[in-house]
């Protein structure tokens, strides 16, 4: 849709859904929703659909699950005539396949681009949602779907004077769209997590010099991308449906991966060593694979991490900068696992440091140095990988009120609080997909993000069958929902870690742990029981 039609769009315009977000959850909800024949509006930030693949076009940024899996499954011609060229999608490529599926279901007659969604307010008397934007329109919905995003809120580190500096800066989340020329300058990259281990080695290969500046050692593990041979590409689509199915039986939504069954500790030191030396070599995730323990016990934790440790140690030829390096303060796996292509040998060309900054944290940027304490690091560029205000950041962002004028994020100021991550209580026909306290952003995303499309359509054709025109979650089924999320995440490490899954990124943002952590398989037959009960923790009404 151009801008001119959408200053034509008329005050008040009445749809039946309004979906903030045209990445890959608003792009299938849009197309679930017109086949139930409803009429629906998209608003979107960007120029264009891909959410995620739209805004994060740093070097070097790719997937990092398999895209025969990280593709969506809804549409079967859709499966079988998109041909992956690479093992795990690049960002062009991932931007192209939204952009095709865009084109393919006619989405974008239905989405208005380059519009942020303000505020949506709830009318106490018909229920309605009021959307107001950025460009001045209004519009009404009886149902609002947040497909807002888990990780599209940029955090910008609160360092004094980041925003004095002269050079030119850049957050990984919010790149330029022609690219960015680093020939002959001095860079310098703030943070190390999964965006900056993809974007380091691209950037050092071409800059004068390149300095890094690490509070957190990650965990990084070889991605082994490569090319994706046409006969392994036809032998997966000839078993797509299997393959999809199957991934829906497992904890993380990845059929590539099976269940371990065995404990680390149910074979030997060379057995074991063994097991880790073949998943290294695999590359991708499968260490996290090898064990069932891994993520429930410290010591079996431990065993993996070591073994991650000393791959650094062999790779880094500095031992200084190696242990600097080794992740000592979190489990392996409880921060997001990165994947990288040649992130730790990137450390061996004289043309990169690694500086500390766990211990002194940068003191100030100036107009063209990163300063701490006394040391001055002058740079041309700064390029922040600092990541995001993840899973609640972008639904927080929008002035939501309920029917009783409550605002979303008052409601959420102890943490987020949901049914199923897919509702919340009090505000009713609003729906969230992959919400906190669902699987979402621990399981493969577009899986996830269909399963949750698919139920809010289901719920939606629920209400319309039975006359309903509100829809809200039962307090008490959101309460025990949430205390089983918490009760789930304290059996595992994974609160061991200050992660953005804790919120322990954003300062101030409290502590809970938000995603569901007992997988897929198990989510899903939760989802389907409560179902098969009448939607029960629902309230239905007229
Ligand atoms: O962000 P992050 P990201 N001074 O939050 C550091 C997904 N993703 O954009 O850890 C110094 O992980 C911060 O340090 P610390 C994926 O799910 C996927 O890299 O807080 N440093 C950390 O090192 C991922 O997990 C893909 O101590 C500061 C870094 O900035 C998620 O997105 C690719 C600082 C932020 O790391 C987010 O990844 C990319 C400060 N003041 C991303 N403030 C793939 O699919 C922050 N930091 C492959």
């Amino acid at each position: 849709m151009t801008i001119a039609d959408q200053q034509a769009i008329a005050a008040e315009e009445h749809f039946d859904a309004i979906v903030v977000g045209a990445g890959f959850a608003g792009m299938y909800m849009l197309h679930r929703l017109r086949a139930m024949g409803l009429t629906a509006r998209v608003y979107e930030r960007g120029d264009g659909v891909g959410g995620t693949w739209y805004w994060n076009r740093y070097p070097g940024a790719r997937c990092d699950l398999e895209s025969m899996e990280y593709s969506y499954s809804f549409d079967q011609d859709l499966e079988q005539e998109w041909n992956w060229a690479e093992k795990y999608g690049t960002q062009p490529e991932l931007l192209k396949y939204a952009n095709h599926v865009a084109d393919r279901f006619d989405l974008r007659r239905d989405i208005v681009f380059e519009t942020r969604v303000d505020s949506a307010h709830q009318d106490k008397t018909s229920g309605l949602w009021t959307v107001k934007t950025d460009a001045g329109t209004v519009a009404t919905a009886t149902h609002l779907i947040l497909a807002t995003g888990n990780l599209s809120t940029p955090q910008l580190p609160k360092i004094d004077g980041v925003g004095a500096f002269q050079g030119r800066t850049f957050h990984t989340g919010q790149w330029p769209h022609e690219g960015v020329d680093f020939s002959g300058r001095r860079v310098g990259v703030i943070g190390t997590g999964s965006s900056a281990v993809q974007a380091i080695p691209k950037i050092a290969a071409q800059a004068a010099h390149l300095t890094v500046f690490q509070r957190t050692a990650n965990f990084s593990i070889p991605a082994r991308h490569g090319p994706l041979a046409a006969e392994d590409r036809e032998a997966q689509k000839a078993r797509y449906g299997e393959i999809r199915e199957a991934a829906y039986q497992t904890p993380f939504g990845i059929a590539k991966y099976g269940s371990p069954t065995k404990s680390a500790f149910d074979v030997s030191d060379a057995e074991r060593q063994e097991i880790y030396e073949q998943a290294w070599a695999l590359g991708g995730q499968a260490i996290m694979f090898t064990f069932t323990d891994l993520l429930l016990d410290a010591k079996a934790n431990e065993t993996a991490a070591e073994f991650v440790r000393e791959r650094i140690r062999e790779t880094v030829n500095d031992p200084e900068v190696a242990e600097l390096l080794c992740p000592k303060d979190h489990p392996i796996g409880t921060k997001r696992l990165c994947l990288d292509s040649f992130y730790y040998e990137t450390y061996n060309r004289d043309n990169v440091s690694l500086i500390n900054v766990k211990q002194t944290p940068i003191t100030r940027i100036d107009a063209n140095a990163v300063v701490i304490d006394s040391q001055v690091y002058e740079i041309d560029d700064l390029v922040l990988a600092t990541g995001f205000d993840a899973m609640t950041g972008a639904a927080r962002d929008i002035d939501i009120r309920n029917e009783k004028g409550t605002s979303l994020a008052d409601s959420w100021v102890a943490g987020p609080q949901t049914y199923l991550g897919l509702m919340v209580a009090e505000f009713p026909n609003m729906y969230l997909i992959t919400g906190p306290q669902s699987p979402g952003v621990k399981s493969q995303m577009i899986l996830s993000i269909e399963h949750h499309v698919d139920m809010i359509a289901d719920l939606i054709e629920k209400m319309r069958t039975d006359g309903s025109r509100r829809v809200v979650p039962a307090n008490p089924a959101q309460e025990d929902w949430v205390v089983e999320n918490n009760n789930v995440a304290n059996m595992t490490l994974y609160p061991a870690a200050a992660s953005w899954y804790m919120g322990a990124n954003i300062p101030g943002k409290p502590r809970v742990f938000m995603p569901y952590v007992a997988g897929v398989k198990q989510y899903r037959a939760t989802c389907a029981e409560i179902v098969a009960d009448n939607w029960r923790g629902f309230e239905f009404s007229p």
